[in-house]
């Protein structure tokens, strides 16, 4: 089994490329809920959509989020009506949301509903939300404390970032598979895909038990960088390094997970920063990173399970 933890666009394309590659039993994509929110009356689950819509191939590559091809009649008539219209939810991409909010209604947790979700949309691959308990990032800025979309979308990531927390973590259980998955003993990796390590990947880790359970899990733990020569492939994570005092650079990702991972994988435009992410007791393994294309997507995924194959943990 893999064990792949992502969120945002850049996560859920690896998750492509290895759902490429396995078999429905052989992954268990765990996604951020950090960047949920309640919009409308609706309950939004971006990173969940993200992945959902790549995986079943309705994702808008453009944009990152919501579905390809969509109208926004209902976003037209909100704004006529003086509604909220700058999260932009298209047609189709609503329905999303409203039939995700119905069935949380009837007191599903948000794993049956994902699963719900992905059936209808002929997605084979098991994705889980990294808990059914609520989870919210809030980023603290020059101008205060934002939900996480107010920062990212309404705001347009524009204050300077002062730090982040992730409300509800410390009360939050893993979500069942997740946590059964990195203590079964046919666990052959964890895959820490290419998002945003503080925005997408933090709000897991700070799951009570999250981080033992990796350093405990018998496999090895690769990440893939999301930053390639010293920019971030989209989204803030560069921005969001420079405000928290770090250089956003591949060998900074290698100390941020240095501990955690037992690789990183970085892209052939940072092959020099190998030496300096090896001095950390992170092996560099070297690749083309960028996946420009579902080709692309499923070369990395190819190169990094030869990886973690020829390879077992050697963490401490
Ligand atoms: N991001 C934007 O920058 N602008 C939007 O209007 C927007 C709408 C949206 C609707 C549904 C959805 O699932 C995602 C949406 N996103 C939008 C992206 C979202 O903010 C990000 O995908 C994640 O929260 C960060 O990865």
């Amino acid at each position: 089994m893999i064990v792949a933890l992502a969120g945002g666009v850049g996560g859920a394309k690896l998750v492509d490329g290895l759902a490429r590659l396995l078999a429905p039993g052989e992954l268990l994509a765990v996604i951020n809920t950090g960047d949920d929110f309640e919009h409308l009356g609706l309950q939004v689950c971006p990173d969940l959509d993200t992945v959902m819509y790549t995986l079943a191939g309705l994702a808008n590559t453009e944009t990152g989020w919501g579905q390809a091809g969509e109208s926004w009649h209902f976003m037209q008539a909100l704004e006529g009506l003086g509604g909220e219209t700058w999260f932009r939810l298209g047609d189709r991409d609503l329905a999303t949301h409203v039939r995700r909010t119905q069935l949380l209604a009837d007191g599903r947790t948000l794993s049956q509903v994902t699963r719900l979700l992905c059936d209808a949309l002929g997605v084979r691959h098991r994705v889980v939300p990294m808990s059914d308990d609520s989870v919210r990032t809030v980023v603290d800025t020059s101008e205060g404390a934002l939900p996480f979309q107010h920062y990212f979308v309404q705001r347009r990531c524009e204050p300077v970032l002062k730090g982040l927390h992730f409300g509800g973590a410390a009360n939050a259980q893993p979500q069942s598979q997740w946590l059964g998955a990195l203590r079964d003993p046919g666990l052959r990796a964890i895959v820490i895909c290419p998002s945003n390590p503080y925005l997408s990947i933090e709000p897991m880790l700070a799951i009570p038990g999250i981080r033992e359970a990796i350093q405990h899990a018998p496999a090895p733990v690769v990440a893939v960088s999301p930053i390639v020569g010293g920019q971030a492939i989209k989204g803030p994570a560069a921005k969001i390094m420079r405000e928290l005092g770090y250089e956003p650079s591949a060998l900074e990702v290698a100390r941020h997970y240095a501990g955690l991972v037992d690789a990183l994988v970085i892209d052939t435009a940072d092959a020099g920063a190998a030496q300096a992410i090896a001095a950390l007791g992170v092996h560099p393994l070297v690749t083309g990173t960028v996946m420009s294309t579902d080709a692309h997507r499923e070369q990395l995924a190819r190169d990094l399970l030869a990886f973690v194959d020829g390879r077992p943990r050697s963490r401490p």
